[in-house]
């Protein structure tokens, strides 16, 4: 059976989604990250990067959320487009323009925007510009098809649903408007019976809601450290 070390965060949920989606029998194992439980030696050792999620299958140990979702459609066959080189182009291209544009600039716009000790005004609007950039990029794609990658949900579709939900903590309320297209898709994707799953399979997990000294220091830990 699948391990899956998960919190309730945007990455982990698009995990939690797609292993719902593909019915796959697993163990979800939570990981504190406000109680500093990605640091512990026996997490490290599956993902060295101190961050969730990650799965471990049998021998396979595979971490960073797009990652697994590619390992997961690639070993069930589900939740990709056709077999050809053109829509294998576009499903790395939006996967990966995912994971490294709206997934890290997200993040850091929620983290400038509500956790930062000091208001940077250079920061906030530097990564909510990014952040709105992308989404912005996303949508326009959005008018022209029904989801991301082919004519199917797939893996990509999850993979946006996890960071674009929050668009109201990563950019503020009044923000959804700017991006019809892009909510169409996350109300329908929110709507799913595996999506529901996946919530109640999170919920039934207590993870520490405080965000005190001991999260910042699991969290932050860059605030202890010079190294600028
Ligand atoms: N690139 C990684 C990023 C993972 C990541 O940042 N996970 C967050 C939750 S969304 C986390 O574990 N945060 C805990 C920490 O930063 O200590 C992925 O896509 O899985």
């Amino acid at each position: 059976m699948i391990k899956f070390y998960f919190s309730g965060a945007p990455n982990p949920m698009k995990v939690a989604l797609m292993l719902e989606e593909c019915t796959l029998p697993y163990e979800p194992i939570p990981v504190d990250t406000r109680k500093g439980e990605q640091h512990k030696p026996e997490y490290l050792a599956i993902n060295p990067n101190a961050k969730v999620p990650a799965i471990v299958d049998g021998d396979a140990v595979v971490f960073d959320s797009n990652a697994i979702l590619l390992y997961l459609a690639e070993k069930t066959g589900k939740f990709l487009p056709a077999d050809t080189p053109k829509l294998r182009g576009e499903l790395l291209s939006w996967l990966m323009f995912v994971a490294s544009g709206v997934g890290p600039f997200s993040g850091q716009s929620v983290h400038f925007r509500n956790y930062a000790p000091e208001k940077n005004e250079y920061a906030i609007n530097r990564y909510m510009y990014e952040t709105q950039r992308h989404y912005g990029i996303l949508d326009t794609r959005l008018a022209k098809q029904k989801y991301v990658v082919g004519d199917a949900y797939g893996i990509v579709d999850m993979a946006v649903w996890g960071w674009a939900r929050l668009i109201p903590v990563a950019l503020g309320e009044n923000y959804w408007p700017k991006f019809p297209n892009l909510k169409r898709l996350v109300d329908e994707i929110s709507a799913r019976p595996a999506t529901v799953r996946a919530n109640a399979m999170k919920d039934k997990h207590k993870f520490k809601a405080e965000f005190d000294e001991e999260a910042r220091k699991a969290m932050f830990r860059h605030m202890d450290v010079k190294v600028a």
